[in-house]
Formats: C-alpha cells, structure tokens, sequence
C-alpha cells in the first residue's frame, strides 16, 4: 500500500494519475495548504521540503519519497512499466522528465505567482515567466511533432508534463498554433486513469488555494 500526501495541484495529479495508470492501491491524505498542513513537523519528516506531494511505501519498510519527479520514477521502476529499462529508452524518458521538473514547473509556476497572486502587480515578471513558458511549449510541440508521445511511448514524461500543459489557461499562456501539443492533450485526456488521477483528491472546502485551481483544471 501507498500513502500519498497530495492536493489539487499539477504535481499533485501527477503522481495520482500515475498511481491510477498503474493500478496500485493507495490511501490518499488530501494536506490543507490554509492550515499549513504540509509545514506540520510530522510531515516534514516525510518531506523536508515541506510540499506535496510525498509518498510513503508502507510494503517497503515505510520508504518515504518527496519531489514529484523522483516520486514517477520510484514508482514505474518498482512497477517495471512507463520507464523503459535500457539505458537509452530510459535517458530519453528521464530527459523529458528533466525538461518538466527544471523548466516548465518552475517557469509556469512562477508565472502563476506573478499573474494570479502576487499582491503587486510586476507586469515584467508576468511577461518574462509567460514567455518563458510559452517557449518551453513550442519545444514541445517541435517533439510532438516528430513523436506521438515525448519518450515516443507513453511514459511517466508525458504523466508529469501533462498537468501543467492543461492548466496553461490559468496561467495566462496560450496554446494557440500549438496543434501537436494540443493532439497531445486530447490524446492524454482521453485517458481513464488519467481522467481518475484528476480527481484525487475529492474537492475539499478547507483547501482554498486548491480550489481555485480546480475550478480552472478540472473542466
Ligand atoms: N519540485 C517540487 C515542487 C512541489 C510544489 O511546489 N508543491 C506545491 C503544490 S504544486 C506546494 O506544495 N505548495 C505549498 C507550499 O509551497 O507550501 C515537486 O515537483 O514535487
């Protein structure tokens, strides 16, 4: 069994979606960010860092896993799916895994700040992180040309990529002109697991950082 500390955010519904792909059972503890849950010293413990989402695999002498990136690879190589084992296969999947994790995360991330919630209004940060975020999309969407999927096969760099790419609204970056990333988008939406892995967790009124984000993310 699998406990995932988790809320309604792209890198939560990553390792949500993932567990959902692979079928694993797992308990679900949906963290408050308003009541700082995810600073509470017992869960610092899972998680340094003090963010969701975190694992913790309770078959495997209770091993805790934090940062989202190496949660998706813990768990396709414990699972031997949607991580190739050659070394090439697999420098390709964790290639694209790096591209989300030190690229789009942090640039759309910050263009989320600066767009939705920072108390000024820094028109300069807004447009660099936008811009920033736009660029990494055409990266993609120059891939997705040659590729039905970034690895080629449907891997955990699409399951990390694809919960900030659909949330490219609420940060203020379009997609327009982008058609393979769309056909990308649509092809990962279309997914059960994937369409499960959005729903976890269940709304919760006590989350209002969370629930705005739902109201955009889930459509
Ligand atoms: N690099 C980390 C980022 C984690 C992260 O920023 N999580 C956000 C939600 S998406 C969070 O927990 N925010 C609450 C906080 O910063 O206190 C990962 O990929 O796991």
């Amino acid at each position: 069994m699998i406990d995932l500390y988790t809320a309604a955010t792209p890198n939560g519904h990553k390792v949500s979606i993932l567990l959902e792909e692979l079928g694993l059972p797992y308990t679900v503890h949906a963290l408050s960010f308003d009541k700082k849950e995810q600073k509470a010293p017992a869960f610092l413990k899972i998680n340094p860092n003090g963010r969701i989402p975190a694992i913790v695999d309770r078959d495997h002498g209770d091993f805790p896993v934090f940062e989202s990136g190496a949660i998706l690879v813990y768990l396709a190589e414990r699972s031997g799916q949607l991580l190739p084992a050659d070394p090439k296969g697999r420098s390709i999947v964790m290639q694209w895994l790096m591209f989300q994790m030190g690229g789009i995360g942090p640039m759309q991330g910050q263009a989320n700040v600066f767009f939705r919630y920072f108390p000024e209004k820094l028109q300069g940060a807004i447009d660099r992180y936008q811009h920033e975020t736009r660029r990494l999309y055409e990266v993609l969407d120059t891939r997705l040309q040659q590729v039905d999927y970034l690895a080629g096969d449907y891997s955990i760099a699409d399951i990390a990529t694809f919960p900030w790419v659909r949330g490219h609204e609420w940060s203020g970056v379009s997609v327009q002109g982008l058609t393979a990333l769309q056909r990308w988008m649509a092809a990962l939406e279309a997914r059960p697991a994937v369409q499960r892995g959005l729903q976890v967790p269940q709304r919760s009124d006590d989350v209002s950082v969370v629930k705005g984000a739902q109201a955009m993310l889930i459509r």
